[in-house]
């Protein structure tokens, strides 16, 4: 035991030795293309989104991996070329109200988190992940649930189709990613890349994906609308404002990855750029731009670009007119020289978050 000897003059306060290490590589299989994953939040995983996001990018290619039973990492082509399981689309969702939604910023280093993924096949080469994260208490995870429960819901097993759409509950959020298989084509290059299986890749290793999982439509519409389909809340009026393109030349010290490609986690990053700039010239305060609670994040990846490629970014703002606090933004992301349509992204923000 260490005491505290910051307050010389009041009696000494005993310190509590830190938790004992929590199991945190333990992965266990559940049930098809399935498993579950005790986590301790380490400081490579938290602050920016984008920390967040390529953590789950680490988890998704190590499910697929165990789920397809293949060195995912070393995948290759028949022509002995490296395949990659790009991402395609990602949607996040936090469960949970005001201060206790379950955002990827709120995980500070130690936390316990409870993970479950389930791997399932998409087709046309694809792979969808569902990951669902929950926030465990006590040393163990030992809150009275074991963790899992607090993941799932006490009412559905993960695996079940009734439950794979349902919103994620208090306490928990969501993450459902689609990758899909590539490689580069015969130019080399980032931006023409070609669907292409690796050796050894068996798709029937994998359970089917339910419909309600499937991004495709969505996906299709926000490259021809320049936005995910979103009736509800159609009507919300954008915001006044400029415009506030940014253009971004790529920056190869923080934005590509060991593979040569523009990181999936680098279009996050410069997309919550662009909506940060554009918050500062609409008159927003830092502070409040960090106090808004993320209820959703989504993007679909629709090409790639080289490391000489300069990017423009335009978001567009809407706001709740109703309750004027709660905002969506949809941002582009072009290759500046020809317009070629790289990703389009969505969050939705609540502030103050209520
Ligand atoms: N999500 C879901 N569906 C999509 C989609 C998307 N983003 N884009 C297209 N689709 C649908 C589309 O509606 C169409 O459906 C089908 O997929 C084929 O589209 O056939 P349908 O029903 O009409 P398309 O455009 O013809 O596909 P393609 O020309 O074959 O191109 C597919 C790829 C994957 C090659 C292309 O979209 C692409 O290059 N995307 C970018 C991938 C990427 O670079 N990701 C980030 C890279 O980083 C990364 O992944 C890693 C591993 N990393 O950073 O570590």
């Amino acid at each position: 035991m260490s005491l505290d000897t910051t307050a010389p003059h009041a009696p000494p306060v005993p310190v509590q030795p830190a938790a004992r290490p929590y199991p945190h590589t333990g992965v266990t299989p559940s049930g098809p293309g399935g498993l579950r994953r005790s986590v301790v939040a380490d400081p490579g995983m938290c602050g920016p989104l984008a920390s967040f996001v390529a953590r789950v990018g680490d988890w998704t290619w190590d499910a697929v991996g165990r789920a397809a039973d293949l060195d995912v990492c070393g995948a290759r082509g028949a022509d002995g070329d490296p395949c990659y399981l790009s991402f395609h689309h990602l949607r996040l969702r936090t469960g949970g109200v005001g201060r206790d939604r379950a955002e990827p910023r709120r995980v500070t280093f130690g936390d316990r988190l409870d993970l479950r993924s389930r791997c399932y096949d998409a087709g046309r080469l694809s792979v969808l992940t569902s990951h669902r994260l929950a926030f465990a208490t006590g040393a163990d995870g030992a809150d009275g649930t074991d963790g899992a429960d607090r993941a799932d819901g006490a009412d559905g097993a993960v695996g079940d189709p009734d439950d794979e759409t349902r919103a994620p509950h208090p306490g928990s959020l969501r993450v459902d990613v689609l990758n899909t298989w590539v490689t580069r084509g015969e130019h080399g290059g980032n931006a023409g890349l070609l669907r292409r299986p690796p050796v050894g890749y068996d798709r029937t290793l994998l359970p089917s994906r339910p419909d309600a999982l499937d991004p495709t439509l969505d996906c299709r519409a926000a490259r021809t609308a320049l936005a995910f389909p979103d009736p509800a809340r159609a009507h919300w009026p954008v915001a006044p404002g400029p415009a506030a393109a940014v253009d971004h030349e790529i920056d190869p010290v923080s934005d590509v990855n060991g593979a040569g490609l523009l990181y999936f986690a680098t279009y996050v990053t410069l997309a919550e750029r662009a909506l940060y700039r554009q918050w500062r010239e609409r008159g927003g305060s830092r502070g409040d731009f960090a106090a808004r609670a993320l209820c959703e994040a989504r993007i679909s990846y629709f090409g790639n670009a080289d490391p000489d490629t300069v990017l423009r970014l335009v978001p567009v703002t809407r706001t709740d007119p109703a309750e004027p606090g709660y905002e969506k933004t949809d941002v582009t992301i072009r290759d500046v020289t020809d317009g070629r349509l790289l990703a389009v992204a969505l969050f939705r923000h609540r502030f103050p978050p209520a």
